[in-house]
């Protein structure tokens, strides 16, 4: 059974929880798209963990962890990681963590590219976690990044630089800041190149093995579908294919490989960084952040809040195939009189249930709410369905209605036995 596990949101829907529960049954886990602009925060064994790169499967110590060609690849950044996972007790090994040679590498001055054009726009930036991820998938498309495996040999990195630098320094100067030399950016990165580069290797074979032997695949998705390149709020989102063909571009393993979506979503919503959040709610916000919720994992960044919004999972759900949807932090409505959900949207006076393309459209959308009652109740130590209020399972049951998908998966706490199977 090869599963992809997407967010169905704006990113931070606890895909990295639902990604653990489900490893303890996979022999591979792979992320086949972003960067370490992404958080995945899992309690496991009492500790927490923050992944960002590294595949949560690693926590494991027996699943094999790739790194597909659709990421992009900060060295620096990885090998910190795996420096604070190794001080966390967790071993990584070139048998357990494997890199695909043909994923993009974030250098230097694709870093400070993206914090000059956030500080260019001002007031209409996109909220970027500044790790370089806009510019280095802008430079794959543009046919002018640098891969892994073009690192295999210096010379051919160094002349690949010389020439990146000549428009990327061009820019840097127009922006008025420090240029690189090619030499400044070797060495920034040559020795964690070094150290990663027994785990880099070519994984399509690894990955059409297991599924020719039938073992189980499963793909962690990083951000969420509104951040997607393609169906996302455009232009406030990420640079990648958050959506569950991403994990196949970014990746080799093809689409017939694949026989299960799980599509994550918060009972909730949330976002971090810039753009339009019909449902967005200042009290709400408040609540959450009053009890240390909803802070970014990478950068610390407090997340906005809001109810519910089906407009957005009903497309979600279809861009993505979604076969079941696994709902979580839905603990985190506990204490709430009564709970919105927006069913619609008003545009100029008209209902729309699909979310618009136009900047514009955006700008005008208001949610219709429908209002239903909440439970008043502690469902932290819920372990099954039956054990849930009836409010709950009537809000859960009215989310699957609306969005086209049964619930298949409840988290109820952070922790890993607070997941709930129906
Ligand atoms: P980028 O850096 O180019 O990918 O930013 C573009 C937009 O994508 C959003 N984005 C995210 N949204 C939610 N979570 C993300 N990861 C971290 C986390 C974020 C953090 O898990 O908490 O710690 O702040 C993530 N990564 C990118 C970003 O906010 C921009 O709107
Ligand atoms: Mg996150």
């Amino acid at each position: 059974m090869n599963t992809i596990i997407c967010g169905l949101q704006w990113g931070d829907e606890g895909k990295g929880k639902i990604v653990d529960y489900l490893t303890e049954s996979a022999d591979l886990v792979a992320r086949g798209q972003g960067g370490n602009n992404a958080g995945h925060t899992v309690l496991a064994n009492g500790k927490k963990y923050i992944l960002h790169l590294v595949p949560s499967g690693i926590l494991w110590g027996d699943k094999t962890c790739i790194i597909g060609n659709g990421v992009v690849m900060d060295p620096v950044g990885l090998c910190k990681e795996i420096t604070t996972l190794e001080e966390q007790g967790i071993t990584i090994t070139p048998e357990l963590l494997l890199i695909s040679d043909r994923a993009h590498v974030v250098l230097p001055y694709h870093r400070e590219l993206d914090a000059a054009r956030e500080a260019a726009l001002g007031k209409n930036k996109i909220g970027t976690t500044k790790r370089g991820i806009g510019p280095t998938y802008a430079d794959k498309a543009n046919r002018i990044g640098l891969r892994l495996a073009d690192f295999q040999d210096e010379e051919t990195a160094r002349e690949l630089i010389d020439i990146r630098l000549q428009e990327a320094n061009e820019t840097l100067t127009r922006y008025g800041l420090p240029t690189f030399t090619t030499d400044q950016v070797l060495d920034e990165v040559r020795p964690a190149i070094a150290r990663l580069m027994p785990h880099v290797t070519n994984v399509i074979p690894t990955l059409h093995k297991a599924w020719k032997e039938n073992k189980t695949i499963l793909f962690e998705g990083a951000q969420g579908s509104l951040l997607d390149i393609d169906f996302g709020t455009y232009p406030f989102l990420t640079s990648s294919n958050t959506t569950a063909g991403g994990a196949c571009t970014g990746s080799g393993l093809p689409p017939t490989a694949i026989d299960r979506v799980i599509g994550v979503c918060k009972a909730y919503t949330t976002r971090v960084g810039s753009g339009p959040m019909p449902t967005e709610n200042d009290e709400l916000s408040a609540f959450f952040h009053a009890l240390g919720m909803e802070f970014g994992a990478t950068t610390g960044r407090a997340r906005r809040c809001g109810w519910l919004d089906t407009v957005l999972l009903r497309m979600a759900v279809m861009v993505n195939g979604v076969t079941d949807l696994a709902v979580t932090i839905v603990d985190g409505l506990d204490e709430r009189e009564s709970l919105k959900i927006c069913v619609a949207y008003d545009i100029d006076g008209e209902r729309h249930e699909f979310p618009p393309a136009t900047r514009s459209g955006w700008d005008k959308a208001t949610p219709i709410y429908e209002e239903l009652p909440g439970w008043q109740t502690d469902t932290t130590s819920a372990r099954s369905w039956d054990d849930l209020p009836e409010n709950a399972k009537a809000y859960l049951n009215r989310l699957s209605e609306l969005v086209g998908a049964p619930v298949s998966f409840i988290g109820n706490g952070p922790e890993r036995e607070q997941t709930i199977i129906v």
